[in-house]
């Protein structure tokens, strides 16, 4: 029975405010503030289990080691030295399993199994040393090869980020769908991180039929104005399309494109007069877990930051009250994440899959839980100040803390990690 599994990435103990995303505005506005890496990653376990209270199939991903000595090797950096340098080795930022991988369920590729590919992640140092751990961690939890390849990233000459910018659009999470990659063209005052090359690969490379892809851009204002990846002004889930009307440089084009391969689609669509990009930005509204409960009706599982925008909240008690295809809209408390620009969507990779064919030990369920909330509880840092990073003692109490959950976990083979 294939259904949608959310993989949430576990956030992990070195969760700081490096400020080192440029073009992403929380993460730059929480530049030099005291994280607290438990609360965070309970805030994320709490989503987690609120999520599986709905009836959704939940499972979860580990953090990668940090820091990263392999990386702090290769760069030459010390303690002391080069600041940035040192953050990007310590960065938890695996947390955003929506930048993991790219998926494409079995009933969409060519030789009918799940198909993931790591995302390079190239653009920014601290997220590109995450890809080949990611991998090692895919091929773990994906390891039954009837039902699943998971590929190496593409080369690094075209920035790839995953799910982030991918939309799936289909009758049934279990049917053949139409997959929409969208990318961002180099030139504005931010980096576009999502590269056309990088889309067309990774379409090829899962062997959908040409026929069921959609490579859209991304509108340049989109990104200058913060949308660092898709998902922060857009979201599908089956046959609706959640989006900001400024999302893609050509709107309607894009509209026509989709609808030509997927005629079924329901687009609802903010406009600028109800919500601006940049309150769209500012509260993460399309950052959101648009989610198939298992009565069949659609919830919207939005950051709480939604809640306390006049604009963005009056937007949703009237699209709730137009009787959509979004029937409830769920705030979750994910504050800490939000604050280097991670909501409820970033912190999941979704794969559609039959549960019994994943690796049992990522698949969460209330005593799992809690096992995870007593090792994070016991063992994550309360709070990380920035000039920290770098401390011997913290960084033995970080990878002990990480070693605990493997073992809890019986996660054994991910301390083999590259690095
Ligand atoms: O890549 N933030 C992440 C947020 C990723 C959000 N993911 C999705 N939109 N799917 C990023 O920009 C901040 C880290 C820092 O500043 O220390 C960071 O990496």
């Amino acid at each position: 029975m294939l259904r949608e599994i959310n993989f949430d990435g576990i956030v992990g103990p070195t969760h700081n405010y490096a400020g080192l995303s440029l073009g992403n505005i929380a993460s730059a506005r929480h530049a030099g503030q005291t994280s607290h890496p438990r609360a965070a990653a309970l805030q994320g376990i709490a989503k987690m289990r609120a999520n599986m209270a709905l009836g959704l199939a939940q499972g979860f991903l580990l953090p990668l080691p940090r820091p990263n000595q392999g990386l702090l090797r290769d760069l030459a950096v010390g303690p002391g030295s080069e600041p940035a340098l040192l953050a990007a080795a310590w960065s938890a930022s695996s947390m955003w399993t929506a930048n993991a991988a790219t998926v494409s369920p079995a009933p969409d590729t060519a030789d009918g199994r799940c198909h993931l590919t790591p995302a390079n992640l190239v653009t920014m140092l601290h997220r590109a040393q995450e890809w080949r751990d990611t991998a090692h961690q895919l091929r773990v939890a994906f390891a039954d090869e009837r039902h699943f390849t998971v590929h190496d990233a593409v080369p690094d000459s075209f920035g790839d980020e995953g799910a982030a910018n991918h939309m799936r659009l289909c009758e049934r999470h279990d049917a053949p769908g139409v997959e929409v990659f969208v990318y961002g063209r180099p030139g504005g005052a931010f980096p576009a991180r999502q590269h056309e090359q990088a889309s067309r690969a990774v379409a090829r490379l899962h062997a959908l039929a040409p026929e069921s892809c959609i490579f859209i851009e991304q509108n340049p204002e989109a990104i200058a104005a913060g949308a660092f990846h898709n998902d922060v002004v857009a979201v599908a889930n089956e046959r609706v399309l959640f989006t900001h009307a400024r999302a893609f440089a050509d709107q309607a084009g894009a509209y026509r494109a989709i609808r030509a391969a997927f005629p079924a689609l329901e687009v609802v669509e903010v406009p600028e007069e109800a919500v601006s990009l940049a309150e769209a930005i500012r509260s993460y509204l399309f950052n959101a877990q648009l989610v198939t409960l298992p009565t069949g009706e659609m919830a919207l599982v939005v950051p709480d930051e939604c809640r306390d925008s006049p604009s963005v909240w009056r937007w949703c008690e009237a699209m709730l009250a137009s009787n959509g295809p979004i029937r409830k809209v769920i705030p979750v408390d994910v504050r800490q994440s939000m604050a280097n620009g991670g909501g409820p969507a970033c912190l999941r990779l979704r794969v559609v899959a039959d549960p019994k064919t994943v690796d049992q030990r990522f698949l969460l369920d209330d005593a799992k839980a809690r096992v995870i909330e007593d090792v994070v509880s016991t063992m994550w840092p309360e709070l990380i100040p920035l000039a920290q990073l770098g401390d011997p003692e913290l960084a033995r109490g970080v990878s002990a803390a990480r070693e605990a959950l493997i073992d809890a976990l019986g996660l054994h083979e991910l301390r083999a990690e590259q690095g």
